[in-house]
């Protein structure tokens, strides 16, 4: 059996894709010990790849239920993959969680939704230099119109195969990357391998709830809090204001590359 999980900010469409992808037949309870609703079903005409629906979050930081029943499925489940549902009328916002997603390591597909309203608008996102500049794959969906839907199912079907190699993580500023090389060493033998990445940001950002429930002895502590230390040094900033503003950083090259906007078709033909 195969697990995929669908995540994605509140709005963008994700419970209307999971009813395509999932059809009338759904199980439906709320997470353990909270009264945020957990939905499940198995994808259409596929009955070994169960599609789990994930709370809509913005982000994987550790405030709110929704965000903790998240960042908890993807790291400690495990999912086989993950769809994100972009919302592309809000593609920088909603980018902001991709990058998260791909901070977790784990094989992610983003269904660009809401193509239709885009189409529109008269802004055009370039999605084939999306999916290059963020190394995983992008399909233009419309939910609501059921466009592409089949695509991304045969997209879904390919990318649930184990072989599948781990797509690339996001590389942020160089100085930043070194300091979570140094904490990701510090965190060798305490994490799961693949986890690394994941934890030495979530280590970086003071998570409270990382450096809570991590078994990691007084000595290693210390060690990160010095590597933190001197990074925010470095960069005249708290350490998670540095990641916050790699991730924008990073989506902003990204989007900067990608999108075109209406009034730029205006600017060059005036
Ligand atoms: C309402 N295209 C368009 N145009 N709309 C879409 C698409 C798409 O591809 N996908 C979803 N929507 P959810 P979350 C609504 O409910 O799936 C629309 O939170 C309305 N409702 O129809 O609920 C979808 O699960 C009255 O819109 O998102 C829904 O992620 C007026 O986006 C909304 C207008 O989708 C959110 C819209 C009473």
């Amino acid at each position: 059996m195969t697990v995929v999980a669908l995540a994605g900010n509140p709005n963008g469409g994700k419970t209307t894709l999971f009813n395509r992808l999932t059809g009338a037949h759904q199980t439906v309870g709320n997470w353990p010990g909270v009264t945020v609703e957990s939905k499940s079903g198995y994808l259409r005409g596929e009955n070994s790849v169960i599609i789990q629906d994930l709370p809509g979050t913005y982000s994987l930081s550790p405030y709110t239920s929704e965000e903790l029943i998240t960042r908890k499925f993807l790291i400690e489940a495990e999912p086989d993959l993950v769809v994100d549902v972009v919302d592309a009328t809000n593609l920088e916002r909603n980018l902001y969680l991709t990058l998260q997603l791909m901070e977790t390591g784990l094989p992610l597909i983003v269904a660009l939704n809401m193509i239709d309203v885009v189409k529109n608008s008269g802004r055009r996102i370039n999605i084939n230099k999306l999916a290059y500049l963020l190394g995983i794959p992008v399909i233009g969906i419309s939910a609501l119109k059921n466009t592409n839907i089949a695509k991304l199912k045969g997209k879904i079907a390919e990318n649930v195969d184990p072989q599948t190699t781990p797509y690339a993580v996001p590389e942020y500023d160089e100085r930043l990357e070194s300091a979570l090389a140094m904490i990701a060493k510090d965190l060798t033998g305490v994490v799961s391998p693949e986890d690394l990445r994941w934890y030495a940001i979530k280590f970086f950002e003071r998570d409270e709830e990382v450096w809570e429930n991590t078994v990691l002895d007084a000595t290693r502590r210390e060690d990160i809090e010095n590597i933190i230390s001197t990074a925010e040094k470095l960069f005249a900033d708290s350490s998670d204001s540095i990641i916050v503003n790699a991730r924008y950083e990073y989506i902003a090259r990204v989007a900067g590359m990608c999108v075109i906007e209406k009034d730029d078709f205006t600017m060059s033909l005036s």
